[in-house]
């Protein structure tokens, strides 16, 4: 998308994966950066990845810190969720429990970055074991209306809506910098405005665009 701009730096961006132990936040990352399929269970402690990725015509390089789903690494999220820009919250769809954890995660996420915008993509991973579902869909797209966030099942094992849901992230990242820049240069125009009463100045304030709340699946 052409910049009004013009040049377009690339931008960089800390995404976070988040959710329960097990519901494969690890096997979709490595599927994401490195195109490879994890059999065995190696519960994370922490890890970091960073890729470069074009969204939308415009260079991303994009931190992806894959977190622990087991309880006693929960201390560290009050850390992870400060640092990032963006938020995978990751259930199994073979897992009630796992779908039900997103909720106190999304709460802490608006509590410590105090903003209700922040760009999450809400994934229903293990989309591949239709048979041991345990969360519908039409349960999962209320969530994703309710809190304006896009849903995606995913399957890291048949990689599956994996690159879907990393540059869906990237894309509300970037359009929220967009936004930003916008706001700024507003905030100079209107600095220099000789007239801060005009009424067709304050016109020229953007709204944020609504966000998308979409239900993609396999
Ligand atoms: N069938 C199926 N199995 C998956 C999928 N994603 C992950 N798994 C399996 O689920 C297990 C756990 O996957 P991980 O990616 O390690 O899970 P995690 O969320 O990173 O777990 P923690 O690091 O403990 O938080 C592994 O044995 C994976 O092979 C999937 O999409 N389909
Ligand atoms: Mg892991």
């Amino acid at each position: 998308m052409p910049s009004r701009y013009g040049y377009q730096p690339c931008r960089e961006f800390h995404a976070v994966v988040l959710g329960a132990g097990g519901v494969g936040k690890s096997c979709l990352t490595a599927q994401f950066v490195h195109q490879e399929w994890i059999e065995n269970y190696d519960p994370t402690i922490e890890d970091t990845y960073r890729t470069q990725l074009t969204v939308d015509g415009r260079q991303v390089m994009l931190e992806i810190l894959d977190t622990a789903g087991a309880d006693q690494f929960v201390a560290m999220r009050d850390l992870y969720m400060k640092t990032g820009q963006g938020f995978l919250l990751v259930f199994s769809i073979t897992s009630r429990s796992s779908f039900d954890e997103l909720v106190s995660l999304r709460e802490d996420i608006i509590r410590i970055k105090d903003d209700e915008n922040i760009p999450i993509v809400i994934v229903g991973n293990k989309a591949d074991l239709v048979d041991q579902r345990q969360v519908d869909r039409a349960r999962a797209f209320a969530i994703s209306q309710q809190w304006q966030a896009p849903y995606y099942e995913s399957s890291a094992r048949t990689r599956t809506n994996v690159d879907e849901v990393f540059i869906d992230l990237c894309r509300q990242m970037l359009r929220r910098d967009d936004y930003h820049d916008d706001s700024r240069a507003d905030d100079i125009y209107y600095q220099k405005a000789e007239d801060p009463s005009s009424s067709t100045k304050k016109k020229r304030r953007r709204k944020r665009k609504d966000r998308d709340h979409r239900c993609i699946i396999l």
